[in-house]
């Protein structure tokens, strides 16, 4: 694997969860394979889970790891080709990538969505420069589309926890007060349509997903209709993809609160599960009793992260 992007860079889904549980099971199996070699993670953006769950699968294979947040002590970054840099960017990025591609045998790399531009956006324009001047493999570790190590992490996490073979998976729009990125909605609607479950998304109108990720998935617009007889729960809130109207992209079009998970919503579901990737703002996603609830998947999940990198990072060793 050279890149891990989307769920098809990780074949077969039954394959890669026996991969999943086979390193659960003994997570320094594969510890010899990254000796003296070195994972690079270059964050653009904060992150808590991804950071330290990436750099313990890195350990857990013997690999040495470094991490940058570009943001706090690197020079800043100019990423059009063409500008006369005579601001406040010392460095532009077609030098620094393959620069920090000269240090490491891996790439993870975090740059959310800037929403300024739909199309820069979803054509992944700093990943796709990563994958071209790094030399390197890259694994995405949420870019402005996708966040695939989360995804990994949520079906492994379903798959521990379902009681039919077919669950109903339901994943749901939830208010927030900033603008958030589509990426985990994405990368979770691609996962579950690859994946052997009953897949639901419901989100007010406007809230549409990406054709290339949403597929011919279920879509439900009315909330509580949606989550009648659900097994999962995934709730997550996201700005407006602009699929119906390119001018909303990136905008909060709506906080309205009845869309919030409380009690009363999980009531109509069949007992489910309660999943959300963190960081969730409380009482705005979902409310205290429910993620407080011995239903609740969300530090399950967390923990999973280290288990989809550790997968990802070994297939990466292993194509070197
Ligand atoms: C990010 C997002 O919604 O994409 C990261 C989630 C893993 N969340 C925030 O920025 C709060
Ligand atoms: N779920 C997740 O990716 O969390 P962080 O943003 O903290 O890495």
């Amino acid at each position: 694997m050279k890149v891990f992007q989307h769920v098809s860079d990780i074949g077969d889904l039954n394959v890669a969860l026996k991969e999943a549980f086979e390193i659960k099971n003994d997570r320094f199996k594969y510890q010899e394979l990254g000796r003296n070699k070195t994972a690079l993670l270059i964050f653009f953006n904060n992150s808590l889970r991804t950071r330290l769950s990436t750099q313990k699968a890195a350990m857990n294979l013997g690999m040495n790891v470094i991490v940058l947040d570009v943001n706090q002590g690197a020079w800043k970054l100019e990423t059009e080709r063409g500008v006369i840099m005579d601001g406040d960017k010392s460095e532009h990025l077609l030098e620094a990538i393959p620069v920090m591609g000269c240090y490491c045998d891996l790439i993870g790399v975090r740059s959310f969505a800037t929403f300024q531009n739909r199309k820069d956006d979803y054509e992944e324009k700093i990943l796709n420069q990563f994958i071209k001047y790094s030399g390197k493999p890259v694994f995405f570790m949420e870019s402005a589309t996708v966040h695939p190590l989360q995804a990994f992490a949520d079906l492994i996490t379903i798959e521990e926890y379902k009681k039919k073979d077919r669950p109903k998976v339901v994943l749901s729009w939830a208010p927030h007060p900033k603008a958030l990125p589509q990426a985990v909605p994405n990368s979770f609607a691609e996962w579950m349509n690859a994946a052997d479950v009953d897949f639901v998304v419901t989100h007010p109108h406007g809230y549409e997903l990406d054709p290339q990720f949403v597929g011919n998935a279920r879509v439900e617009y009315d909330q509580m209709k949606a989550f009648e007889g659900a097994d999962f729960i995934y709730a997550k809130n996201w700005s407006c993809p602009g699929v119906t109207n390119p001018d909303d992209y990136g905008k909060v079009l709506l906080k309205d609160m009845n869309w919030t998970v409380d009690q009363r919503h999980m009531d109509v579901t069949d007992n489910a599960y309660f999943m959300h990737c963190l960081p969730v703002r409380r009482n705005m996603i979902v409310t205290d009793d429910v993620i407080e609830a011995p239903t609740s998947l969300v530090i399950p999940e967390a923990a999973n992260r280290e288990i989809s990198a550790t997968v990802v990072l070994k297939r990466m060793l292993q194509a070197l």
